[in-house]
């Protein structure tokens, strides 16, 4: 089953939305298999941001993706990488289409509330810098039938 790796950013936190993100990806069927409440360290920041350490917001973005904690989640599910990036909405929260999480809840670029993985590999690579293997829960309900 494919995994993507989500993330409520510390604006999010700040602003009590944690509830509200995660119940959109229950509710649209998505199945949560890991979730932890940390602050990033610079050093996971970077990691995590890499392909942009060469941007000119890269010092801007690992300061405030270190700012405050976050909730970092593993969630399970078809197609769940591009389903999450169509449900987060663009990355410019004036482009990201009302009703979407970033439509509906940011203004600015550089708080855009939520991170999702953009593709498969970079859900393997991004899972791997906060999840051991064995901190993914397997787990079955009796409704899945009824959603997939
Ligand atoms: P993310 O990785 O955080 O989920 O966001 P994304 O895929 O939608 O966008 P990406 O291109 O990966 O950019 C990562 C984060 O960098 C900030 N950013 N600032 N022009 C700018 O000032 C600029 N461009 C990107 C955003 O906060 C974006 O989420
Ligand atoms: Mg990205």
């Amino acid at each position: 089953m494919e995994r993507t790796y989500l993330m409520i950013k510390p604006d999010a936190v700040q602003r009590g939305l944690v509830g509200d993100i995660i119940s959109r990806f229950e509710k649209k069927g998505f199945k949560l298999v890991a979730m932890k409440f940390i602050r990033l360290t610079q050093e996971m920041a970077e990691k995590h941001y890499g392909e942009h350490a060469d941007k000119p917001f890269f010092a801007g973005l690992v300061q405030y993706i270190t700012s405050g904690p976050v909730v970092a989640m593993a969630w399970e599910g078809n197609d769940v990488v591009a389903v999450s990036r169509e449900m987060m909405g663009a990355t410019h929260p004036a482009k990201a289409a009302p009703g979407t999480i970033r439509g509906t809840y940011a203004v600015d670029i550089g708080r855009n509330v939520i991170h999702g993985s953009d593709s498969v590999a970079s859900a393997e690579k991004e899972l791997a810098i906060y999840f051991e293997e064995a901190e993914f829960v397997q787990w079955d309900r009796t409704v899945e039938s009824w959603i997939v």
